[in-house]
């Protein structure tokens, strides 16, 4: 039996932690023969009710998961810890503007980053979910000088996956059959989910759909999913976010098979983003590590639109630089 992994996911009693707990636990993220420690973390008040997700995780004798610890105390929560879900956030509260909302959640990811620089692993994998995700990831990163920056990420999977669930629905196709799709840049309604690249059943998807659809329902509808899940279940994404989440950090570890995935990766100066932000691109999971994929010929169309979510990650961290 391998020697066990451990995992930390913060925010651990709340509706996505819920949702990835057992699910991580089950070996969906690091394999069926991969033993587990969770290490849950969470605040104070919601101690009880962690303490409740860790009594279900016993009920269920999973058999990879190897033990559970529960903690309000960061350096226990991310002790020694290979891979971090930072998902516990603040949501933002009536009349809240976007910027203090960042500012707020700066004061949760800019510990937190500490806490990870001082007790996990040299070689953590950290992917925050918890919104505004890209601009979190930069704080936590910039707030753990010892670690490696590529090593912080941010989470456009799930906007990736439910752009495959609607261009699979569009054209009649499984989404396993869509190739190279690729969400750009933030994830916020700036995003810019990319089907230029895309083929479907081995056809290019922009011949397969009209650009009215393109531009007029594909992208908002991708952008503004969110909200539309919110409305019909009076809840945000909770289990579709967890497995996304669950892909991410999957495919990270035991790669994509030459496959195109999203992710939310130290921008180096790929397609003009330069240096500075968290952005998305297409990348291709190999050796526990990613490379984003180069050498795509960009639009006008795209260039618009990569420059704009750009330009709103660089507002965003102009908000909070002292966090830096
Ligand atoms: P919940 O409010 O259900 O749970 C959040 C949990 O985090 C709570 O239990 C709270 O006690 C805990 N928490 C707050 N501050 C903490 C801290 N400093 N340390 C540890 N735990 C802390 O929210 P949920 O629906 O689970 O969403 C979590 C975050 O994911 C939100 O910020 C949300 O906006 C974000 N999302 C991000 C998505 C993405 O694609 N990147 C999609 C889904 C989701 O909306």
């Amino acid at each position: 039996m391998k020697e066990p992994l451990r995992v930390t996911i913060t925010g651990a009693a709340g509706q996505i932690g819920y949702a990835m707990a057992f699910r991580i636990a089950a070996g969906d993220m690091l394999g069926k023969d991969q033993p587990v420690i969770l290490q849950l973390l969470e605040i104070p008040p919601a101690m009880d009710a962690l303490e409740g997700v860790a009594m279900e995780l016993d009920d269920c004798a999973f058999p990879l998961l190897a033990d559970i610890v529960t903690t309000d105390d960061p350096s226990v929560g991310f002790k020694d810890t290979d891979f971090a879900l930072l998902v516990g956030a603040k949501p933002r509260g009536p009349g809240m503007e976007r910027k203090d909302l960042l500012k707020e959640n700066g004061k949760i990811f800019g510990p937190q980053g500490k806490a990870l620089n001082d007790h996990a692993s040299r070689d953590v994998k950290v992917l925050v979910v918890g919104n505004p995700a890209n601009t979190n990831a930069l704080i936590a990163q910039a707030n753990a000088p010892d670690l490696n920056p590529r090593n912080f990420t941010a989470m456009t999977r799930l906007d990736h996956n439910r752009a495959l669930g609607q261009l699979a629905n569009k054209t009649g196709s499984h989404n396993s059959h869509i190739k190279g799709m690729i969400i750009w840049g933030n994830h916020s309604a700036t995003q810019y989910p990319d089907i230029s690249q895309c083929t479907v059943d081995g056809k290019a998807a922009a011949e397969l759909v009209d650009d009215d659809w393109y531009k007029d329902s594909f992208i908002p509808t991708v952008q503004q999913r969110g909200a539309a899940i919110i409305k019909a279940r009076g809840a945000s994404s909770a289990a579709s976010a967890a497995s996304a989440a669950i892909d991410h950090m999957h495919d990270w570890h035991l790669g994509s098979n030459g496959e195109w995935v999203s992710m939310a990766v130290p921008a180096d100066g790929s397609y003009g983003i330069k240096e500075g932000v968290i952005y998305s691109f297409p990348v291709i999971c190999k050796g526990a590590d990613y490379e984003i994929v180069q050498g795509l010929e960009i639009n006008d169309f795209s260039r618009e639109r990569m420059t704009a979510t750009d330009e709103e990650l660089r507002e965003e961290r102009e908000g909070v630089k002292e966090l830096l």
